[in-house]
């Protein structure tokens, strides 16, 4: 990492923990610099215009205003620098993020579902199968509402603040939202996307260094917005593996303690937290 780098540290940004991150760091090095340079030429051609064209100078206003052209060549610079930036980096580096996922079961796929004021994870289990999911099924001890009679859904895992992937894997997380439009954000992985309601929006990246990094929702989504803060573990193989076997025994327990949930019960267990779930207009 050159020096020049170091503005990125300085401007509060976490060390980069993906194996795409260094790339999209480039960019932000370079638009922080670039930006610091207008600021500067800005700021300098501001402040000579206060003095030089003040008033007890140029008791008068000119019409024909500025002759040469430097400004308009200026200008067409830092357009033309912007333009190449957007087209030539920052949208090729994204579309690899949400077009080119990794092949076949190479890549972890994780539903990352969104909620007033929460992350919550659905995992596949041993099986490799997600479990059917509809909203008839829904309750307190069924938020996702994993359709209890699927057998592919048996062993699946949803858990909620805290997700744990391991590394030097490839991770989808496919974003959905039960309420109103989130965004599922990791800074230290420089990854990110909207979760809004009705799309699915898989976003991918692979963690390359081991610990525990900040998740936060990036969508002014509603008074709770502050609390979705949560944790990304990455893990070493061995474990991922552990904390899946302690996931899929605390689901198995809790599966075999809570009642088997039925259609009509959860509609009536949702309605009254409705209204207090969208205080979003009240913003
Ligand atoms: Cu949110």
């Amino acid at each position: 990492m050159s020096s020049l780098a170091l503005i990125n540290e300085f401007l509060g940004q976490p060390p980069n923990a993906s194996s795409h991150g260094y790339q999209i760091d480039h960019i932000l090095e370079f638009c922080h610099w670039f930006m610091g340079a207008l600021f500067v030429g800005w700021s300098a051609f501001f402040i000579l215009t206060l003095i030089r064209f003040r008033k007890r100078r140029h008791p008068g206003a000119d019409h024909l205003g500025v002759r040469s052209g430097i400004s308009t060549h200026l200008e067409f610079s830092v357009v033309l620098i912007e333009a190449v930036l957007l087209l030539g980096f920052a949208i090729p580096l994204w579309a690899k993020r949400v077009n080119q996922f990794p092949p076949g079961k190479e890549g972890l796929l994780v539903h990352v579902v969104a909620q007033q004021f929460s992350f919550n994870y659905h995992l596949p289990g041993p099986d490799g199968q997600f479990g059917r999911r509809d909203i008839s099924f829904e309750s307190n001890s069924n938020p996702l509402g994993l359709d209890p009679n699927d057998p592919a859904g048996k062993d699946d895992i949803v858990t909620a603040g805290e997700l744990h992937v391991p590394v030097n894997r490839p991770v989808i997380a496919e974003l959905s939202s039960k309420d109103v439009i989130h965004d599922f954000f990791l800074p230290s992985m420089r990854i990110g996307g909207d979760a809004i309601p009705g799309s699915l929006i898989p976003v991918w990246f692979t963690p390359i260094k081991t610990g525990t990094y900040e998740v936060i929702c990036a969508q002014l989504c509603g008074l709770g917005h502050y609390g979705m803060k949560g944790t990304l573990v990455v893990d070493t193989p061995a474990d991922y593996e552990a904390w899946l076997k302690e996931r899929a025994e605390l689901a198995g327990g809790a599966q075999s303690a809570a009642p088997s949930p039925s259609p009509g019960a959860p509609q009536s267990q949702n309605k009254p937290s409705a209204p207090a779930a969208s205080p979003t207009p009240q913003l």
